[in-house]
């Protein structure tokens, strides 16, 4: 009888816990992302070798070069940089077609970035991740001088469709470490507005919780590059303003938990958190995606708290010492004092500023832009 009352009492559970757990499958796709999506592509660091791979049978003949490897599962993909005599990088020969020769290969030029990076965009090739073709991909590879490394984005990505509410959102996962699969990635980029671009305050992280609108919600890749999204909603739901599309990290006690601003305000069952770090994002005039990343530390108690502030407006702060050893330190700051904030412009982390010093003519004597430390 007691056994009974137990199978009665957990069926019983289960059913409460159904109405509140829904879980919903999305199937992602491979494919070929725009050049705005590929700006937020993280990037892989490889190294390039003097020795040729084995899998390269024929090369162009050239004086200096040096050579990458890229591995997907059980095959590879090889390319050459051709060097000149000061060892920096020239053109890129790259085995589209995975044949092993490069002599039947276009010859990338590149393109100078800045005084010493170069940008080659190796637009489509084809290989195979396990017994799945990947065909017309490719890669944006940025050399910088003569280092020994590159830097490489896949211009892929897998992509789907999910619901929240009413309304179908895109759901980008990027192949972080370019292996061709998604099973080993960690995040899942939403356009949780739908305004086709994506900020940092998109991005969730998966397999860790995290809170939009009144809900929870788990993210995690499933077999067959499905992406299960599992949601519950709890009571006592308080929401707290926010000036701008943001997400944040809460702690309580030992737990860490994102939350997600949803219509100008993340909403977080009752009790008492500590922010950790906030991200706010904003698509500026010039339709350029903006990215203001701070700590907090901050007490927050969303039956009591408003709202959560942002740190605007930011200002550079230049200290300048008359002794000539100490010489400019810069820091950015906001009028409520310093918040370790880093600010990104299509998730490119803005430049150091430029300084000039003028003569009493007014003539530019120096030029140098700041580095921090
Ligand atoms: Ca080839
Ligand atoms: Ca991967
Ligand atoms: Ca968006």
């Amino acid at each position: 009888m007691k056994r009974m009352a137990e199978v009665l009492g957990f069926l019983f559970l289960s059913l409460l816990l159904c109405e509140f757990l829904w879980a919903e499958d999305s199937h992602l796709e491979t494919v070929k992302l725009e050049s705005g999506l590929v700006i937020r592509a993280p990037s892989v660091q490889i190294r390039t070798t003097s020795v040729q791979p084995e899998e390269l049978k024929s090369v162009p003949d050239v004086k200096r070069s040096s050579f990458i490897r890229l591995k997907f599962g059980e095959k590879s993909l090889c390319g050459m940089f051709v060097l000149d005599g000061a060892g920096r990088y020239r053109s890129l020969y790259f085995d589209t077609n995975g044949d092993g020769d490069l002599t039947n290969e276009e010859e990338l030029k590149g393109v100078a970035e800045g005084d010493s990076k170069k940008v080659f965009e190796i637009k489509e090739c084809s290989f195979k991740v396990g017994e799945k073709e990947m065909k017309g991909l490719g890669f944006v590879v940025v050399t910088s001088g003569d280092s020994i490394n590159c830097v490489l984005k896949a211009n892929w990505g897998w992509k789907g469709q999910i619901k929240f509410g009413d309304a179908e959102r895109t759901v980008i996962v990027f192949d972080k470490n370019l292996d061709g699969s998604a099973k080993d990635e960690s995040e899942a980029w939403i356009d949780f507005d739908g305004d086709g671009r994506l900020g940092l305050a998109e991005m969730v992280l998966l397999d860790e919780k995290f809170l939009y609108g009144e809900r929870e919600y788990l993210f995690r890749i499933a077999e067959g590059d499905v992406l299960r999204i599992e949601s519950e909603k709890a009571d006592d739901w308080k929401g707290v303003k926010s000036p701008y599309e943001g997400l944040m990290s809460v702690v309580k006690g030992e737990e860490v938990i994102y939350v997600k601003s949803l219509d100008g305000a993340f909403y977080l069952p009752k009790g008492k958190y500590k922010v950790g770090n906030v991200l706010f994002s904003k698509v500026g005039e010039d339709g350029a995606v903006w990215d203001m990343m701070y700590k907090s530390g901050m007490e927050l108690d969303p039956e009591n708290t408003k709202e959560i502030q942002t740190p605007e407006p930011l200002k550079y702060q230049l200290s300048v010492s008359p002794d000539e050893n100490s010489g400019f330190t810069f820091s950015l700051q906001t009028s409520a004092g310093v918040w370790n904030v880093s600010l990104y412009r299509n998730g490119e982390r803005l430049g150091n500023p430029k300084v000039l010093i003028k003569d009493e003519s007014g003539k530019t004597v120096h030029q140098f832009n700041f580095t921090p430390g």
